[in-house]
């Protein structure tokens, strides 16, 4: 396919800045401050700053393969190591996440995680960790026709200027906690241990009167390669009833005082989704601008319009849906 070759020869030009189109975390934003994302793809040339993203070494931008779910890898990504800052936020407050870009091609839920670090988190050993799901999205509409991928989470990443943003919840008890926050790719889903997870882990001082602690599991153990939301097939929507057959993976949404729902990522049309939590490209600049009342941290920033009108337009770019960019992908994790 000629722009299938195109979008190669551009990734091979662009060479040792951009090997690939996946995507990193490129800015957190908090109460209108701005933090640096860490930069997979320039790390390897210079230091990074200090910042609350935790670093990684995936060079590529790249993932973490649902082939490797037991592996410390998953936890915050490619040999991750702790970030040296926290930032502040308020119990109740947003965290805006912001990537550097996302390709279309890459289908699948949103889901962000906390784990109550007991202390240092810029020393704290991630491998034990214990998460506890906050907010999770997962397939908003279903594929058109025959072989068409639907609406999903990943998309509203790309609608929302690139940006996600998750509500601490108001309840939790003051501390010292990682946010993981993760796009998964799911468009090689329907082999087992293809699916593509980009996790990104971030330090945060929650302040507040709250007392909830929840309890969570370890990186390692919060999914597996044959979970029904990691092994499966984007392409295949015509064998599902509802967005609601999509299980979102990983242990179930915590239920937290004062919030009434759970994920509306997975509860059926998007219709059904308010809207308080969403982010777009004009907001961004005035992220405290929220005036959304006490709603459900769980609420997937929402669908600007009735979704279901507006199935996701099908564009050409399968970045590694492709067997060759498959392979190269695979080569560079496994070379990391
Ligand atoms: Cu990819």
């Amino acid at each position: 396919m000629p722009s299938m070759l195109k979008s190669s020869l551009l990734a091979a030009v662009a060479g040792a800045v951009s090997v690939s189109a996946h995507g990193h975390v490129t800015k957190v934003t908090i109460d209108g401050k701005s933090y640096q994302g860490f930069d997979p793809t320039s790390a390897p040339y210079g230091p990074q700053p200090d910042s609350i993203t935790w670093s990684n070494g995936a060079k590529d931008n790249g993932f973490v393969l649902s082939s490797a779910l037991q592996d410390p890898d998953i936890i915050c990504h490619l040999d991750a190591t702790n970030a040296a800052l926290s930032a502040p936020v308020s119990a109740g407050g947003d965290v805006e996440i912001t990537w550097n870009q996302w390709p279309d091609s890459h289908k699948g839920p949103v889901i962000d995680y906390l784990a109550d670090c007991g202390g240092d988190c810029s020393t704290v050993d991630k491998t034990t960790l214990k998460w506890f799901k906050i907010a999770e999205a997962g397939q908003l509409a279903l594929g058109a026709g025959s072989g068409q991928t639907g609406k999903w989470a990943d998309d509203l990443i790309i609608e929302n200027g690139l940006t996600w943003k998750v509500k601490i919840p108001s309840s939790i008890k003051a501390g010292n906690y990682v946010l993981r926050h993760e796009l998964i790719a799911l468009h090689e889903g329907g082999t087992e241990g293809k699916a593509q997870m980009y996790p990104q882990c971030i330090n945060l001082k929650i302040s507040g009167s709250g007392t909830q602690s929840p309890e969570g599991v370890v990186g390692t153990s919060l999914y597996t390669s044959t979970d029904a939301g990691i092994l499966h097939n984007i392409y295949n929507d015509e064998k599902l009833s509802s967005v609601a057959d999509y299980k979102i993976p990983g242990p179930a949404l915590v239920k937290f005082d004062g919030s009434s729902s759970s994920s509306s990522g997975s509860t059926g049309s998007s219709s059904a989704a308010p809207a308080p939590t969403t982010t777009t490209a004009s907001q961004a600049s005035t992220p405290t601008s929220a005036t959304s009342t006490s709603t459900s941290v769980a609420e997937q920033p929402a669908v600007s319009s009735p979704a279901a009108s507006s199935p996701a337009t099908p564009k050409p770019t399968k970045t590694c849906s492709k067997k060759r960019n498959a392979r190269r992908h695979a080569r560079q994790v496994k070379n990391l």
